[in-house]
């Protein structure tokens, strides 16, 4: 094994080592965060918008494993290379590892939740057990270069790369400090750290619930009879109701197979985000503070106050704008919360002075996430709701727990903040997240359709074949859906189901009399203002891909 590579492997099992500690101790306290993750974060903050825009369009949902793989690339590489510093300039190399050091506190105080003392404590001590590692490592090769007799010429001489080689070489073999170990054994000891290293990192990852273990807690059920007023159903005791929806009628779905559920399951909710690991926050020391222009009451609610106003179930469809014609990304929701416009109303916001100062409604999330919509949306009558159940039951950690919006007909990046901490009344001027990096800072879901039932490249059989799926124009309702067999030559209309609000996806399906041969289905469906979806074929960026989707079968 050449001197490069040993010192180099030193230096990575050291890494694995300061990053298992690291990891281990934030999954038995979260106050301490996960190194890695901050990492990870602060490459997403810093950045420039258009390459992570880039990123989310090139890659999709694939971006967060990718930039994970680079930064576990990256990290045992820089640490190879300072161990193979060390071997010439001990005290540079140590500078290195002082610099990551400063990094690591860094990007670890920019996560939110932070037990500062722990965090700087745990940092160090990881550093500094990996430095150790990584130095009897390279003892105990007899590679350490620390032996004060060595000449300047010498270690000059090291940098042209064969002679120089076997100049290590030689102290190698005659080391006189180091406990001059063979290959097997070298590879044995490097191999051993790096292995509880690595099961450091997984036992950490799994206490914090970071890895499929943290999906296996489901959320409990919501129970809102110890809030004040305590009634169900219209109920007005104390002015607070707690009105919850009815099953949904049968006629609002269709019964094919492949349609999705008209109401989504928690579990197979789309989920997007920039939070690599969802922010864990204990509902009991939250609150969200309502403050900014035209707020004549700054509040600061607890969980439980949120809880004893008045409350409601909806029926919500939620899309993300990086949606493609045809794709996942969008969900319908049952949602329990409390009108945006009732907190507002709490925090002494009149909705007939909204002015320029005002007129933009900011979320921030607890990772410092922000989202902004025109205030005036919240005051519209359509229900724009501050959210702390999906279906019954609490949020899910990942989306949102304990409270987050969702306002019916606007995409997720300009208004859905989930682990929201904070309102605030703005000018237009304010730029959030997605719109400091170049998408729309109106974002209205654009009208779509989705073939559901019948997947591309399908070999099918002649006869009766039902075209379903779903159709959503959130708060315009859907008034019509056609179906075309022929690449949009004529178009047949579909039947539709019971629309269960104007603030979801509906149902449809065409029962189509197939024919032997290859066919291009689409579909396209109008508003309920009389507005078509538009044909022309648009990317997700800047406001949402527009288009027919289109399957192609062949019929047997
Ligand atoms: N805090 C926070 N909230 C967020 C996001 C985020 O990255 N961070 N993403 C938004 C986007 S782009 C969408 S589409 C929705 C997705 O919500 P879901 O993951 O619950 O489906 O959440 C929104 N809320
Ligand atoms: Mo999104």
């Amino acid at each position: 094994m050449r001197v490069g590579s040993r010192a180099f492997f030193a230096g990575a099992a050291g890494a694995v080592v300061a990053f298992g500690i690291a990891e281990l101790v934030h999954g038995l306290y979260q106050l301490v965060p996960s190194v890695f993750v901050a990492l990870a974060q602060g490459i997403i903050r810093l950045t420039p918008g258009s390459i992570v825009t880039q990123g989310i369009e090139l890659l999709g949902t694939a971006d967060i494993p990718v930039l994970i793989a680079c930064l576990v690339v990256g990290t045992l590489v820089v640490a190879g290379l300072l161990a193979y510093l060390a071997l010439r300039s001990p005290l540079l190399a140590l500078a290195g590892v002082s610099a990551l050091a400063v990094i690591a506190i860094l990007a670890a105080f920019s996560e939110p939740f932070v037990a500062p003392i722990f965090t700087v404590i745990t940092i160090l001590a990881a550093l500094s057990a990996g430095v150790t590692v990584s130095a009897l490592l390279l003892k105990s090769s007899g590679l350490r270069a620390s032996e004060p007799a060595q000449s300047e010429s010498e270690e000059e001489s090291e940098e042209q790369s064969v002679p120089a080689m076997a100049g290590v070489r030689s102290r190698e073999a005659h080391s006189a400090g180091g406990i001059a170990v063979d290959r097997r054994n070298f590879l044995l000891l490097g191999g051993g750290a790096a292995a509880a290293g690595l099961a450091a990192v997984g036992a950490g990852r799994l206490l914090a619930g970071g890895g499929a273990a943290g999906e296996a807690s489901s959320p409990k059920g919501l129970d809102l009879s110890g809030s004040s007023g305590g009634s169900t159903s219209g109920g007005t005791t104390g002015g607070v109701q707690h009105k919850t929806l009815p099953p949904p009628p049968d006629a609002a779905s269709i019964d094919v197979e492949g349609m999705p559920p008209l109401i989504t399951p928690a579990k197979d909710f789309y989920l997007i985000d920039t939070a690599l690991s969802s922010p864990r926050i204990n509902a009991d020391q939250w609150s969200l503070k309502i403050k900014g222009s035209g707020v004549k009451n700054p509040l600061e609610l607890s969980y439980k106050d949120l809880q004893s106003m008045s409350t409601r179930e909806s029926d919500i469809t939620l899309s993300c704008v990086s949606n493609e014609v045809g794709g996942g990304l969008v969900s319908n929701g049952r949602w329990t919360g409390v009108m945006l416009s009732d907190v507002l109303k709490e925090a002494g916001v009149d909705p007939g002075k909204i002015d320029k100062s005002s007129e933009q409604l900011v979320g921030r999330s607890a990772d410092g996430w922000t989202a902004g919509f025109r205030t005036e949306i919240a005051f519209d009558g359509r229900e724009a709701l501050v959210v702390f159940g999906l279906n019954g039951s609490e949020l899910p950690v990942k989306h949102g727990f304990p409270v987050r919006l969702v306002v019916p007909g606007l995409y997720g990046y300009v208004s859905a903040t989930k682990w929201l901490t904070e309102i605030e009344l703005a000018n237009w001027d304010f730029d959030a997240y997605w719109i400091q990096r170049t998408w729309n800072k109106e974002g209205p879901i654009k009208t779509q359709s989705r073939i559901d039932t019948v997947k591309g490249k399908e070999k099918l059989s002649a006869g009766t074949i039902p075209i379903g799926g779903v159709a959503w124009a959130p708060h315009r309702g859907i008034s019509k859906v056609e179906v075309s067999t022929d690449g949009g030559e004529t178009w047949n209309e579909a039947r539709l189901a019971e629309q269960l609000d104007v603030d979801t996806w509906r149902h449809y399906v065409y029962e189509w009399d197939a024919r032997p041969g290859d066919h291009t289905l689409q579909v396209r469906a109008t508003d309920g203002e009389g507005d078509t979806q538009t044909a022309e074929k648009s990317k997700p960026h800047p406001g949402g891909a527009t288009g027919y989707h289109t399957v192609n079968v062949s019929v047997a």
